[in-house]
């Protein structure tokens, strides 16, 4: 392990700037696309030269650096962000202030981001279960098969006989440092990868990840996912509902892989939120798989189908952590916000009446703007909406476009007198602030497809210059890139490998003003981008997780797939809807025409006269209006 770069971060960035001191830059430190925006932060270098030189000590390019302003989140000392975007010709080069040298080399070149981003893919392939990674793929990181799953005890949350059959669940990626397999982290996860894909696809499609399955005819990034996708439908249970997570009931000790296998898992629960959840995933995957395998195409739609008849009948059954279950909870998300988002999924690609119905009586607005997360959907569901105007309603795509062109806004309205040029707010510096990070850059590069407007796609940028170093603690956050990055994840099969150097491509959780593990004495409330602790005790900075990893891919991914292809996607290109699915009885349809239940009888339940209804084998109940009972 090697001593903590924090430290070194923190010292320079606390060391009063001035004349008395030699200025200090904070940049990017992986590379710069060669027609793209290019700042660095410098500071004490207020209204000094600041000369580019290359290679051979030529200089290049010679910027005035502009007035000092702070960041909020980076505390009082203020820095010049000076552009040199001007400089637009592939090489390394180094940045002077009074011929003294400021900053790491910065290296421009038309794939600059390529390999990174390839590296926060391939990271999906290091958190594979149930299979070896071998050395041909996993370099030194190759290790022993973990977690065959192939006997997994049933919770009794999810309604099972804990003690009947066993059932199998294999596959799948690791949720994060532990080794849980969580259906609503995996959720997002996999859909923001599977939009990374359907938005670049031709970029995408000529990419190696250098995974087992790189010959075959399938883009790797289809054939990565595929990995997780195969172990989520193993996680629908016969009557379409689909369990919360599979895990141990505590969390493994730092150990490897293997060596957890042997601590007996279990399916847990079984609730409204993973099956809408599992419903939208579902629901994309089939309509970007069928060219490539039309059979595993419809096998991801009638499971969508399936997980969304049972939510429906669920509503309100939310996922509750059972009290001998110790593993991460993912509770409290908001879960109307992920049924707006499976049912403007599973409409897309089935244009189902049913759910023409229930779009019909939704609404976007603005005012409800939030950042994409585990918890929060409704960003998703307006990046589905206002990408495919041609299959939703003109009110609905327009107030989606609003929505997330509105936020865009509001995001990069905050570069301005922003000394590091990175559009982030004090308020984004809580658990996995990078990925925090990375979907507010997914809003910005969805504002940017939708309008072409390249003050999106650089503010995007200015994000992954924050992750990749230009951040007052001069670190990269993606391990194995850049000149200072991160060493020790709360990460199990890093912890455990004696391998110094950690698993490359994993992005830490980031700087989080409210740690109250081992970084809490980092909390800084006046300067939250500094609560940091590269420590693996730390899993509250320094965790990694699918969920930061899987939009920081979509947004470097994207920012070098755009610059690759001098494209991005176009929203008129969208196919008409290309399943049918059966008639989805949503509660509402079947007030309105109960004849369309099967199996039904009026039943008294407490005070209540109830319609129970049965679907496709499960029960549900509505209340008779007007008919009480005392
Ligand atoms: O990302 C999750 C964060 O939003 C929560 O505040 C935190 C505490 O509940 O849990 C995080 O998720 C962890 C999950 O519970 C278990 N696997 C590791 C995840 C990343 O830290």
């Amino acid at each position: 392990m090697r001593i903590n770069n924090f430290i070194k971060g923190t010292l320079v960035a606390t060391g009063l700037a001035s004349s008395l001191f030699a200025a200090t830059a904070f940049q990017n430190q992986v590379g710069f696309l060669t027609n793209g925006q290019k700042q660095i932060a410098v500071i004490g270098a207020e209204n000094q030269e600041v000369q580019f030189k290359d290679e051979s000590g030529k200089v290049a390019l010679t910027v005035t650096a502009p007035k000092a302003e702070v960041w909020i989140p980076a505390g009082d000392t203020a820095a010049s962000l000076v552009d040199f975007s001007e400089l637009k010709t592939a090489g390394t080069y180094q940045a002077y202030v009074g011929g003294e040298k400021v900053g790491h080399p910065i290296k421009i070149a038309d794939n600059a981001l390529e390999d990174a981003a390839k590296a926060a893919l391939r990271f999906f392939y290091y958190q594979r279960a149930s299979i070896e990674l071998t050395e041909e793929f996993a370099g030194k990181w190759a290790r022993a098969a973990g977690h065959p799953d192939t006997s997994i005890r049933y919770h009794k949350s999810t309604g099972h006989d804990p003690l009947g059959p066993k059932g199998a669940s294999p596959k799948g990626w690791y949720d994060a440092g532990d080794y849980g397999k969580y259906v609503v982290n995996s959720g997002i996860s996999t859909y923001t990868l599977l939009q990374l894909y359907q938005h670049n696809k031709e970029y995408f499609k000529k990419t190696s990840l250098n995974i087992p399955e790189s010959k075959n005819d399938v883009p790797d990034i289809l054939d990565e996912i595929r990995w997780n996708l195969e172990w989520m439908l193993t996680m629908q249970d016969t009557d379409g509902g689909v369990f919360h997570k599979l895990t141990s009931l505590n969390f493994v000790g730092t150990v490897t892989p293997l060596k957890a296998s042997s601590t007996q898992r279990y399916f847990i629960g079984k609730a409204e939120e993973a099956s809408w959840n599992f419903t939208a995933v579902m629901a994309l995957a089939s309509e970007v798989y069928k060219p490539f395998d039309p059979e595993f195409a419809e096998t991801c739609i009638r499971a969508a189908e399936r997980a969304y008849v049972w939510a429906s009948a669920h509503i309100g059954e939310v996922f509750v952590q059972p009290s001998d279950v110790k593993t991460g909870s993912y509770t409290g998300s908001k879960a109307a916000t992920t049924k707006l988002w499976a049912t403007a999924e599973l409409y897309r690609v089935s244009g189902d009446p049913t759910l023409e119905e229930v779009l019909k009586n939704s609404t976007i607005r603005s005012a409800n703007a939030r950042i994409p997360s585990w918890q929060d959907h409704y960003m998703l569901a307006a990046f589905t909406i206002a990408t495919n105007p041609n299959v939703f309603e003109e009110r609905l795509a327009d107030s989606a476009k609003a929505l997330v062109v509105k936020s865009a806004d509001k995001f990069a309205a905050t570069l301005e007198n922003n000394g590091y040029g990175v559009a982030l707010e004090k308020g984004d510096f809580y658990w996995g602030s990078n990925g925090v990070a990375s979907n507010k850059a997914m809003v910005l590069l969805h504002a940017y497809i939708l309008t072409k407007d390249e003050k999106y796609y650089n503010a995007a940028n200015s994000i992954v210059d924050y992750i990749l170093g230009r951040n007052p603690l001069d670190i990269s956050y993606l391990t194995g890139y850049g000149v200072h990055p991160f060493m020790n994840p709360h990460h199990r099969p890093s912890q455990s490998d004696d391998i110094d150097d950690p698993v490359p491509g994993m992005i830490a959780g980031g700087a989080n003003a409210s740690a109250t593990d081992c970084a809490k004495a980092y909390n800084n409330p006046n300067a939250v981008a500094k609560s940091y602790y590269d420590n693996s005790c730390s899993y509250a900075t320094n965790e990694v997780a699918i969920n930061w990893n899987a939009p920081f891919a979509y947004t470097i991914g994207s920012l070098q797939a755009i610059a690759s292809t001098g494209k991005s996607y176009d929203v008129s290109e969208k196919a008409q809807a290309q399943y049918e699915v059966n008639s989805i009885p949503t509660k509402r349809a079947l007030r309105t025409n109960p004849a369309s239940a099967n199996n039904k009888r009026l039943i008294v339940r407490g005070n209540k006269v109830q319609l129970e209804f049965t679907e496709n084998g499960v029960k549900s109940y509505l209340n008779v209006k007007g008919k009480r009972v005392h």
